[in-house]
């Protein structure tokens, strides 16, 4: 069996728990999986020994193989079960495997920030409303694994004050509260970052009124991807939960569809829907949109080019400046070719501080909603980049050529711009060594 170390109310955890899910309900996940709560020990005794790194989620492959990240873990699992693909096939369908690619991109990287933001603002003192009690019980599930109920919140509240100094959020913010400045939320920009999310749930909401999934009626790359932000965050979090409840219902459905659990409401890929005929017999019918498939033709649904137009407008022109300035500092005296680069998302990796915050070689200007503001670099963005370049190049090799893709990307003002990604990417390589990431020698 696969075991999946995971947590519930973690971001990418969501992703990677609804995918095996997926994959495993349909008899395409080989011998199945166990989810298992990566509690304190575990993370301690067996992850940070095994895997070299404490995140989650993380799996351990049957036969005793540990993959990190939450693409990686994809990547292997398709690789190894290729029946019921979340891929579009890139030489018969690059639009839809390009969408996915980008839209995976977009929810790991950039919605990331408002719904990180959501869980802590609404933690800080005095603020109404407040999840400050239900965020200490869910992290309190990990610390204090196996405690009972009022001592699991106990640690969950000691963990708040001692690890990310939640009493001074404001004044002297350390831990997730850092994070956020790190990535760019300051008082200028929250508003933007807040804007840009309820944008992207508006345009959600408009897009599965039509469709099921994000490409038609079954799961792909995409709606995992956008599971990241959207089930530990924004749905299971109470005060954002309650939010998108209140004005997103139709995102809550897909949300319920695509993990997989409570689902019949919302109907799921694989599902019957039934009437009865003249004989009062039941007849069963596919319950997902567009006849329970990825729309034909290679066709991106109508309803999605807003949301690719948000990855083009908002987070294009940050990640393009990011490549620049890695590829900078990677040409710099400051690094050595094949030396380890900054790694992980919410705050600035320990031990490179002082490139990836304040004004650091790793940190740059970068604009949301008009708004300005400063915020680190990423690598693993970078990581990210080099696998739409490569399923680019893939698509471009299939038997339509070049022509699908450009009348996809020719719809947004920056789109043809990513014909340009490998050239963009030369200087700034990153190799990917199970956690860790390296510039390439
Ligand atoms: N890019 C990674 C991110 C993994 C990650 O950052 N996980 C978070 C929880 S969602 C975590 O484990 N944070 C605690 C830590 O890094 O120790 C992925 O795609 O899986």
């Amino acid at each position: 069996m696969y075991r999946l170390f995971s947590w519930e109310h973690s971001y990418f955890s969501g992703k990677i728990r609804a995918y095996m899910r997926y994959k495993d309900r349909h008899g395409a996940l080989g011998p199945g999986f166990e989810d298992v709560l990566a509690s304190a020990d575990l993370i301690q005794g067996l992850l940070l020994p095994r895997s070299g790194s404490g995140a989650v989620p993380q799996i351990e492959t049957p036969d005793g193989t540990w993959v990190q990240d939450s693409s990686e873990i994809i990547d292997y699992c398709e690789s190894a079960h290729p029946e019921t693909p979340v891929v579009p096939d890139p030489a018969t369908r690059p639009r839809q495997c390009l969408a996915g690619y980008l839209i995976e991109l977009l929810a790991d990287e950039w919605i990331v920030v408002p719904a990180f933001w959501e869980r802590w603002y609404f933690s800080e003192n005095g603020r109404s409303p407040s999840h400050r009690g239900f965020n200490e019980q869910q992290w309190g599930a990990v610390l204090a694994a196996g405690a009972p109920g009022d001592v699991r919140r106990s640690a969950g509240a000691a963990f708040f004050e001692a690890a990310f100094g939640i009493s001074e959020s404001r004044t002297s913010p350390r831990g997730v509260y850092a994070g956020l400045v790190h990535l760019g939320v300051d008082a200028n920009t929250e508003p933007a970052w807040q804007a840009s999310q309820h944008r992207i749930l508006g345009l959600l909401e408009t897009h599965f009124g039509q469709h099921d999934y994000v490409l038609g009626g079954r799961p792909s790359l995409a709606d995992f991807g956008l599971l990241a932000p959207l089930y530990a965050h924004l749905y299971r979090d109470a005060v954002p939960g309650f939010a998108l409840r209140t004005h997103f219902p139709l995102v809550c459905e897909w949300v319920e569809r695509t993990n997989g659990e409570g689902a019949l409401n919302a109907r799921m890929y694989g599902q019957k829907l039934y009437s009865l005929d003249s004989d009062g017999q039941l007849v069963a019918r596919v319950a997902t949109s567009d006849g329970g498939e990825w729309l034909s033709d290679d066709a991106i649904p109508e309803t999605l080019l807003p949301l690719l137009d948000v990855f083009f407008e908002e987070m294009w022109p940050v990640l393009e400046s990011s490549a620049r300035v890695l590829t900078d500092f990677i040409a710099s005296d400051a690094h050595t070719p094949g030396d380890e680069l900054p790694g992980k998302t919410f705050t600035a990796t320990p031990g490179f501080e002082a490139l990836q915050t304040g004004e650091g070689a790793l940190t740059h200007e970068f604009e949301i909603g008009g708004v300005r503001g400063r915020r680190m670099v990423i690598p693993y963005q970078i990581w990210m980049l080099q696998r739409v370049a490569a399923v680019l190049a893939r698509g471009m090799d299939g038997p339509a050529g070049r022509a699908p893709l450009e009348e996809l990307l020719g719809r947004f003002a920056r789109g043809k711009e990513l014909f340009e990604l490998e050239a963009l990417l030369a200087g700034c390589g990153v190799r990917k060594q199970r956690a860790l990431l390296y510039s390439k020698s």
